[in-house]
C-alpha cells in the first residue's frame, strides 16, 4: 500500500533533503510530499533540484506562510487525490526521526490512525527546555481529560492516517490550525470509533533552524481543546 508523508517546511533548507532522504529509505511503499510556504531560504528550491534525481520525492509550493494546518490540509488533499492509502505527517526538523516510521507503519496494520508518541513507556522528550516539557505534559494531561480521550499525545504531530480516516471524518471542516488541528483530529478519529494507537518516539529538539510556533497559538489551542468539550458528538460523516 503506497503511502505518503507529508513534510510542510517554512525555512527548512538544513534538514529538508537529509530528512526526505532518510524518511525513503525506510521503506519501499513511502513517498515523500513537501509542502513549502515560499521559504525564504530557499527550501523549494532544493527540494524542486532533487525531484529530477528521486522519483518519490513530490512538492507543492503555496505562494507565502498559509500555516501548519493548512499545509496538513494540503497535504491530506494530496493524498486522497493520488489514492494513497496512508498519509504520514511529520516536522522537518528531525525532532520526529525517520527511523520511526517502521513502527508506525507496522501498526498501521491493525489500526486506522497510529501516533509516534513521547507519552507511552519507551518515549521521551530529549533536550528541551523545562518550561517546554511542563507546556506539554499540561496540554496533554488537559486535553486528555477535557475530551476523555484514550490517547497520551495528543499533540505530536507525527502520525498516520488511513485514507479512510481522512475520508470520514473531514479533516477539511476543522475550522482550527497548529496544535488544536492536531488535537481536534485525534478527538474526530476517536469519536468516529476509529481504532488509534500510539509507538514510542523519543522528541529530540531541531538541530538546525529556529521553531516558527508562536506564544499565542498555546492559548488558542487551551481555547479550542475547551470548545470542543463543549460540542460533544460523533464527526463521521455518513
Ligand atoms: N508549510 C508550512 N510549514 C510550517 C509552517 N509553520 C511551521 N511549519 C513547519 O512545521 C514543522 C513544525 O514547526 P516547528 O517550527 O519545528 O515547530 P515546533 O517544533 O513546535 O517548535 C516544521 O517542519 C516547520 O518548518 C507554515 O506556516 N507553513
Ligand atoms: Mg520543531
Amino acid at each position: 500500500m503506497r503511502a505518503l508523508v507529508v513534510l510542510p517546511t517554512y525555512n527548512e533548507a538544513e534538514n529538508v533533503l537529509g530528512l526526505s532522504a532518510e524518511v525513503l529509505e525506510q521503506d519501499p511503499s513511502l513517498e515523500v510530499l513537501v509542502v513549502d510556504d515560499n521559504s525564504p531560504d530557499g527550501t523549494g528550491d532544493l527540494v524542486q533540484g532533487q525531484m529530477e534525481r528521486e522519483p518519490r520525492l513530490h512538492l507543492l509550493r503555496r505562494p507565502g506562510k498559509l500555516g501548519l494546518g493548512t499545509a496538513y490540509l494540503a497535504g491530506f488533499r494530496h493524498g486522497l487525490d493520488n489514492d494513497y492509502g496512508r498519509v504520514l505527517t511529520m516536522d522537518c526538523d528531525f525532532s520526529h526521526h525517520p527511523r520511526y516510521l517502521p513502527a508506525i507503519l507496522a501498526a498501521m496494520q491493525n489500526h486506522d490512525m497510529v501516533i509516534g508518541s513521547r507519552y507511552v513507556p519507551g518515549g521521551g522528550v530529549a533536550n528541551w527546555p523545562m518550561h517546554r516539557r511542563m507546556l506539554s505534559t499540561f496540554a496533554n494531561f488537559y486535553t486528555r481529560a477535557l475530551l476523555r480521550l484514550p490517547v497520551h499525545d495528543c499533540t505530536s504531530g507525527f502520525r498516520c492516517y488511513s485514507s479512510e480516516v481522512l475520508r470520514e471524518v473531514d479533516p477539511f471542516s476543522v475550522r482550527s490550525s497548529g496544535y488544536s488541528f492536531l488535537e481536534e483530529m485525534v478527538c474526530r478519529v476517536h469519536r468516529a470509533g476509529f481504532r488509534i494507537a500510539e509507538t514510542p518516539i523519543l522528541f529530540e529538539d531541531r538541530r538546525a533552524g529556529v521553531s516558527k510556533i508562536s506564544k499565542t497559538e498555546i492559548y488558542r489551542a487551551a481555547w479550542h481543546v475547551f470548545a470542543t468539550a463543549l460540542r460533544p458528538g460523533s464527526f463521521r460523516r455518513k
